[in-house]
């Protein structure tokens, strides 16, 4: 059989594949470290990162091997029973992140559904909220996942809309808006407060500083739980280990800078706990919140898998052991410092904005525009991929594995698209 073209690719994708997506158009076969390649073998650096899964490079080879071999020897064995992988995991990514307790789960959605469950059961049998009334807060603009319970309290249409009837128990304030949090946290029953620290779908959105600090207080002070959704922010992409570590990159939760560092009640984590190897995703509490959860409330058939075990020790090693949140750190400053001196000769692109490797810019046009959409197939062009969210915005984060001299490379792409370009 002759090979498949990128054309065929595409094809076959559109007659079989519901249209769930709209990808941009380049069909990739091959990934190693910070760049992909395609069908045809064309090689381009990847600046979205699976979003933000694949934080420790393509098919880092650590956490293949850890893969392989574990695949070879015993890949599920369900909860069931106990398997030999869990427990050390278990130990080494509750001593990783400081919690007493971790529940694991697969994918992104699930850990935050989870946490959900497990802030209202606490609500109801620990803080003695009234069954069934417990209200959890979320912000405008907020991408949890894509589950009914999720998108009900979603303000994005299309996440949304003919998906209802609508889970209640949820009240939406607006993000970085810590009087808003204050005033919902008057109401009745609230239960807990769940946000993302730095809003990627709404467009890399970073809040005031002292944010996330001020509104953990708050919680407190109401007998609220603070829930942080790291699924995107976390394992080093915004240049520290958690985006709730603040402005300290030294790549542990250490607390040692107090001033900055948030300690959620729960965390949540999913993407790049794995490399993008596996889907893999984790809730974290310590004892006096997660023994709510007992035997058959709660799981999942591949949660806590072997596979997924093994992958994820090695992938929160390799985070360790590579000085990924530093290397963003750094590298987040050199980018947006270049993006803002292309800024100034160009009237593209409105402003940089980010966090270490999380990053995006504003395009000088309307949301329901193509002009974001069309650079990015410019970019395609010359050997670099991203991808717009909004017609007007496009993000960028690359894997954290990137060095300094592959950086000053892509942004050298960035301006001659940028400058090349034709709206
Ligand atoms: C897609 C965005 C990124 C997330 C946070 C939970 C989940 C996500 C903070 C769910 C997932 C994704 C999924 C991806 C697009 C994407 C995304 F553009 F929508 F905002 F990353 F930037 N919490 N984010 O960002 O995790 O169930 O997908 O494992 O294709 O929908 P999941």
């Amino acid at each position: 059989m002759e090979k498949m073209t990128s054309k065929d690719l595409v094809q076959l994708e559109d007659k079989y594949g519901a249209h769930n997506y709209h990808p941009l158009e380049v069909v990739l076969a091959r990934g190693e470290g910070v760049d992909v390649w395609d069908v045809e073998g064309k090689k381009y650096y990847d600046f979205l990162s699976a979003y933000s899964a694949v934080n420790q490079g393509h098919c880092h080879p650590r956490i293949v091997n850890a893969m392989i071999e574990q695949s070879k020897t015993l890949t599920l064995t369900s909860r069931a029973f106990y398997n030999d992988a869990l427990g050390p995991y278990e130990k080494f990514v509750t001593d990783y992140f400081g919690f007493d307790k971790v529940l694991p789960m697969n994918t992104g959605a699930e850990a935050v559904e989870t946490a959900i469950k497990v802030c209202r059961k606490w609500a109801y049998e620990v803080k003695g909220i009234p069954e069934n009334e417990a209200k959890i807060i979320v912000c405008d603009g907020n991408f949890h996942g894509r589950t009914t319970t999720i998108i009900s309290f979603s303000n994005d249409e299309d996440a949304r809309k003919n998906f209802g009837p609508y889970t209640p128990g949820f009240i939406r304030i607006p993000y970085n808006d810590t009087e808003a949090l204050a005033d919902a946290l008057k109401e009745d029953n609230v239960a807990g407060f769940l946000v993302e620290p730095i809003q990627g779908e709404a467009g890399v959105f970073v809040p005031d500083e002292g944010y996330l600090e001020k509104a953990q207080a708050l919680c407190k002070d109401a007998g609220a739980l603070f829930i942080a959704d790291e699924v995107q922010t976390g394992i080093a992409r915004t240049g520290s280990l958690l985006a709730v570590c603040g402005n300290c990159s030294c790549g542990n939760t250490c607390k040692k800078d107090p001033e900055t560092y948030v300690q959620p009640d729960i965390l949540i984590l999913g993407k790049a706990i794995s490399g993008g190897a596996y889907p893999v995703s984790a809730v974290l509490a310590d004892n006096h919140i997660m023994n709510v959860i007992k035997p058959g409330q709660h799981g999942s058939t591949f949660g806590g898998n072997p596979v997924a075990a093994k992958v994820a020790v090695a992938a929160l090693e390799v985070v360790k052991d590579e000085n990924l949140a530093a290397n963003a750190d750094r590298l987040g400053k050199i980018f947006r410092s270049e993006m803002n001196r292309i800024i100034e000769n160009t009237e593209l692109v409105l402003k940089v904005r980010g966090k270490g490797l999380l990053n995006a810019i504003l395009i000088n046009d309307t949301e329901d525009s193509e002009t974001a959409w069309n650079l990015c197939v410019a970019l395609k062009k010359n050997g670099l991929l991203a991808k717009p969210t909004h017609g007007n915005i496009i993000r960028f984060a690359p894997p954290l594995v990137m060095n300094e001299e592959q950086l000053l490379d892509c942004v050298r792409i960035i301006e001659n698209t940028i400058m090349n370009f034709e709206k």
